[in-house]
């Protein structure tokens, strides 16, 4: 099994809002080799001899290890396949398996995506069983929420559909996707802040306040459609929502809804409760399930409206970058790509000074557009670079890269995940 990486070239945090994204599938990817065993057992192996082995047997309620645990991403899509075939197939088989690969960990080049992915495609493999790779990617995503995050679709979508020489725009709910092609005569630039960010340990909690931030901005904008239109019940489940067709909402009226609404910027969990009309109780229930009921008290500035704002936009944006990509306006496509940067950082608050730092590295060094990748807190920036450039480019990112001489590991990265040019490449595979 091959399952590649990918990089986000713009859409960040909207697809888990129904909006959006423009990833693309990259040279870096998780290698599985597997054989099927003759009983219920799931026996894994990691060439990185810090990935300890790990055993379990397959269910459809499977106890997850604790938080972190590599094996969770096997658990991840074992159960999730599991409950989606018990019904139909008698006996599921275990399997034995080794994963060896080269995406750098927590740096949101999606590298948990692609293990569940490679997990699930032995799976399958194994029991003789295959699925259209649309609905794996639907299954494998909520899937995927078993380690905790509550993340969105586009990893696996990308990670299951993409081609060769291609970005691929994703919409969710349901997936659509369309491939567009890379103009040829442009590259991207991967570069590490050497900052880890792993989303099932320290960025887990950041990542799972932006997800219930967003859901609870978008509860507030249905509360105050409904009003404007005489209490029609308008139910907005995500903030992709207010683009709904029957809304026949203009991006104008979606702002000043945004305006009207939200008059601050941070609201309690109280002040939440009063204008949903419902307890606090129920509002920890519904929309902040990710937490234990202590923690969700302990969420006491929420920032709906920037959040929002950032969601907003940058659904607006992944759709004239992706307009631009069609007629390879790489200007403009990369004036987008800093546009978002700046949104994460200030409104989504997703970066940090060293994510910050390379980015202006790349404006000042002419890159056409630069901006982070995946969910931010640490991880890559992507820089778009004229292929002529990418050499002078790159040398100059080493020279001025924070940690440019240092020839060392850090944690798990090596020095060849420092700085890479990403190749678009296809999805996930069996090889055999
Ligand atoms: P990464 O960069 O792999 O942590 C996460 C989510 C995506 C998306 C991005 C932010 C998972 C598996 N991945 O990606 O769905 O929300 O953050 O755009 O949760």
């Amino acid at each position: 099994m091959r399952a590649p990486g990918r990089i986000n070239l713009i859409g960040e945090h909207t697809d888990y809002n129904g909006l959006p994204v423009l990833p693309m599938a990259i040279n870096r990817e998780i290698i599985l080799v597997a054989a099927p065993r003759d009983d219920a057992v799931v026996e894994l192996h990691n060439t990185n001899p810090c990935f300890e082995p790990r055993a379990f047997t397959i269910s459809s309620d499977i106890e997850p290890y604790q938080l972190g645990d590599w094996g969770n991403y096997a658990k991840a899509a074992v159960q999730a396949l599991h409950r989606h075939f018990a019904r139909d197939v008698s006996r599921l088989q275990g399997l034995r398996a080794l994963v060896d690969g080269n995406v750098p960990m927590a740096s949101g080049l999606a590298s948990s995506s692609a293990l569940v992915v490679a997990f699930a495609l032995a799976f399958l493999n194994a029991n003789n069983l295959s699925m259209e790779p649309q609905t794996l990617a639907e299954l494998l995503a909520e899937g995927e929420q078993y380690v905790g995050t509550r993340g969105g679709g586009m990893d696996q979508a990308v990670c299951l559909m993409a081609q060769a020489g291609h970005a691929l725009k994703i919409e969710f709910f349901p997936t659509r996707v369309e491939q567009i092609p890379i103009p040829p005569g442009y590259s991207f630039v991967v570069c590490h802040s050497m900052v880890e960010a792993p989303k099932t340990l320290s960025a887990r909690r950041a990542y799972n306040v932006r997800a219930a931030e967003s859901r609870l901005a978008a509860a507030l904008l249905g509360k105050a459609l409904s009003r404007k239109m005489q209490n029609r019940m308008v139910a907005i489940e995500r903030l992709g929502d207010l683009y709904s067709t029957d809304l026949h909402l203009s991006e104008a009226e979606i702002d000043f809804l945004l305006q009207e609404t939200f008059l601050k910027d941070n609201y309690t969990l109280g002040e939440i409760a009063y204008m949903l009309g419902a307890s606090e109780d129920f509002v920890c229930r519904k929309y902040l399930s990710a937490f234990s009921p202590e923690e969700a008290r302990t969420l006491d500035r929420l920032k709906l409206r920037s959040r929002s704002r950032h969601v907003l936009s940058e659904g607006r944006r992944v759709r004239q970058a992706a307009e631009a990509l069609r007629v390879s306006e790489m200007n403009e496509f990369g004036k987008l790509m800093y546009e978002s940067h700046e949104s994460c950082a200030t409104d989504y608050e997703v970066s940090i000074p060293e994510l910050d730092a390379l980015v202006a590295i790349a404006r000042e060094s002419g890159a056409l557009g630069s901006r982070l990748t995946g969910a931010g807190f640490g991880g890559c920036t992507i820089s778009l670079v004229e292929n002529a450039l990418v050499e002078g480019f790159v040398r100059l990112l080493e020279r001025s890269h924070s940690r440019g001489g240092d020839r060392t590991e850090k944690g798990n990265l090596t020095f060849d995940d420092r700085i890479f040019v990403a190749k678009p490449m296809p999805a996930a595979m069996v090889l055999r």
